[in-house]
């Protein structure tokens, strides 16, 4: 049944895709929902749902408890590397192929972006598969294991920790001005598989909608406000996308 899901897509959103100059994209964890990684806020799957975003999620978390933070990322990153990017990933490949200035933002450390073919790719919270010193904040391409958990620093001797932004850390500078630069410039700019709670990121789309970005959120959320300039589009992305493409390039 799933399979042939094909849902229809708003003529006027069709032909803003298909004539759109400059388009931004911001996703979040239900864009690789499909690639089997969980999302945050699901009651019933999301990873916040079996662990305090308190007791993971931050630099307090880390001092407190290093070496459960570590190894809650570390399971995190084998499952990124296992899983393979889905029909919404490689959807936006297609669509950078057809927009003369694409930016995709990603809050995203999965990587799968990159992974499915996408090039102008911004990460917004960093990556996963990155390590760096938690007293340096430097990032290292390798270190030896001496059976610590976490591992040491060769520089320094301190903890190593995940790449990624956690709770009430800065996000990367140039990432996110880069971010705002293209959602503040853009014709188009689509929210995909995001909750839009975690501020910054959250407010890039008001950000382009009071710029005049035609604005298009695709999430399983139902819409609670749907008026000019805003299409709420509620469904799986790998299923929406791929049909928001065919129909703005038919083969
Ligand atoms: C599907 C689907 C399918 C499912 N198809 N859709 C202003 C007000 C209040 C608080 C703040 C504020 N400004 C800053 C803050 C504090 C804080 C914050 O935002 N708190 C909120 C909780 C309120 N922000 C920060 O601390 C940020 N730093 C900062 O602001 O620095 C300046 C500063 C410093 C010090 C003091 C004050 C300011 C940093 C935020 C870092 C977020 N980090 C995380 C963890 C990253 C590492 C990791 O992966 O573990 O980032 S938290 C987590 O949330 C992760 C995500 O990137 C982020 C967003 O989640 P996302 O992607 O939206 O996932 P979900 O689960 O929420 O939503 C999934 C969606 O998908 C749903 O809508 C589903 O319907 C949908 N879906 N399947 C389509 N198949």
């Amino acid at each position: 049944m799933s399979e042939t899901f094909s849902p229809t897509m708003p003529l006027g959103l069709v032909e803003a895709l298909h004539n759109a100059r400059r388009i931004a994209v911001l996703t979040g964890a239900g864009i690789s929902a499909e690639s089997g990684l969980p999302t945050f806020r699901d009651p019933m799957t999301g990873l916040w749902a079996s662990y305090r975003p308190e007791e993971l999620a931050t630099p307090q978390a880390f001092r407190r408890n290093p070496r459960l933070v570590w190894e809650w990322y570390a399971k995190r990153r084998e499952m990124a590397a296992q899983v393979a990017p889905n029909a919404a990933h490689l959807a936006l490949v297609e669509i950078e192929r057809h927009v003369p200035a694409f930016t995709l933002i990603t809050q995203n450390v999965d990587g799968l972006h990159q992974r499915a073919g996408s090039h102008n790719v911004v990460e917004l919270h960093g990556n996963i598969a990155r390590t760096k010193c938690f007293d340096e904040d430097v990032v290292l391409d390798s270190w030896e294991g001496t059976g610590e958990v976490p591992p040491r620093c060769p520089r320094c001797g301190g903890m190593l920790r995940p790449d990624v932004v956690w709770f009430g850390e800065q996000l990367p500078e140039q990432a996110f001005q880069t971010a705002i630069e293209a959602a503040a410039n853009c014709d188009l700019f689509f929210s995909i598989g995001t909750s839009g709670i975690v501020e910054p990121a959250a407010s890039l789309t008001q950000l382009a909608r009071h710029m005049g970005a035609t604005i298009v959120i695709i999430n399983l959320e139902v819409a609670r406000l749907v008026e000019g300039k805003l299409y709420h589009l509620n469904g799986p992305a790998g299923k929406i996308l791929p049909a928001l493409v065919r129909a703005a390039w038919p083969q």
